[in-house]
């Protein structure tokens, strides 16, 4: 039988919901756009230590694409912007990235949750190409910002030259991309991630409204349209729809989370980062 955990759900334009489910019920919930996140009591906190401290992980490095932010290792969206000659020695290094770390990676208590409770398999590409599985993040303050990841969403086919992209065959199946990241520590203004019900239909659009927010410090298409703000406690596992705009509040003190992304492809759940 599959463990269940305490369950806050919330949907865009209703009040937030308590209840008991898996993982898998409230992956299959998101999937299905019938919440915008659930978040779940997976961890103790004082076993989050455990969880953090892997050496699994390589260092936390600053993220190519936003000054707020750490990552450990390579993630997706810095390589899915790169373009012309940058963009296939991008690629190799991001995969060969997989193929040394993923080994490690696997051992990590966030990705056998994952492999236990989803059956979640990497991402593939031909026979022997993997993506990362999982990632630790450090969100640092930033005097004058505004938050410490800017509104975005996160699609996997999203590749900025999409004729070079390599991960687009079958993945545009209608089936919305998740977030699933453990709250270790947070910061002390209790910085949340921010959800809107409006999604970036391409990745044309999805610049459009990101160079609108780094020139002025907002997004139109974003004012008055419903959104959900999700606090998750250290310990809390927070379940989202990536495919709709989302944005870390800016941090006062530094905050950490773990996580990774899935997808629905060819009947499972499929991770990467
Ligand atoms: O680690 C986090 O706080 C969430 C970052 C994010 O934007 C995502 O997972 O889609």
């Amino acid at each position: 039988m599959s463990t269940t955990y305490q369950a806050e759900i919330h949907a865009f334009g209703q009040p937030q919901r308590q209840g008991r489910m898996s993982l898998a019920d409230a992956a299959l919930m998101i999937r299905d756009r019938q919440a915008a996140a659930v978040l779940l009591d997976v961890a103790e906190p004082a076993e989050l230590d455990g969880w953090w401290n892997d050496a699994s992980f390589p260092e936390v490095t600053q993220h190519q694409s936003f000054p707020g932010a750490g990552k450990s290792g390579l993630a997706i969206g810095p390589t899915q912007r790169l373009v012309k000659e940058q963009l296939v020695p991008g690629l190799i290094d991001y995969f060969s990235y997989a193929a040394r770390c993923n080994a490690a990676l696997r051992r990590t208590r966030f990705v056998q949750l994952c492999e236990r409770e989803l059956g979640a398999g990497p991402v593939r590409v031909g026979q022997w190409g993997e993506l990362p599985l999982v990632s630790k993040r450090e969100y640092q303050p930033i005097a004058g910002g505004l938050y410490s990841v800017p509104p975005h969403c996160d699609a996997i086919h999203f590749g900025r030259e999409p004729e070079r992209w390599p991960i687009q065959e079958g993945y545009d199946e209608g089936f919305d991309q998740i977030s699933l990241f453990l709250s270790v520590r947070d910061a002390e203004n209790g910085a949340g991630l921010v959800i809107w019900d409006y999604r970036a239909p391409t990745r044309p659009a999805l610049d459009d409204l990101m160079s609108e927010f780094s020139r002025t410090r907002r997004i139109g298409a974003l004012e008055g349209v419903p959104k959900v703000v999700i606090k998750g406690r250290p310990g809390q596992l927070n379940v989202l729809n990536t495919r709709a705009m989302h944005a870390v509040e800016q941090c006062t003190t530094v905050r950490q989370t773990l996580g990774s992304f899935i997808v629905w492809h060819d009947g499972q759940w499929r991770m990467f980062h």
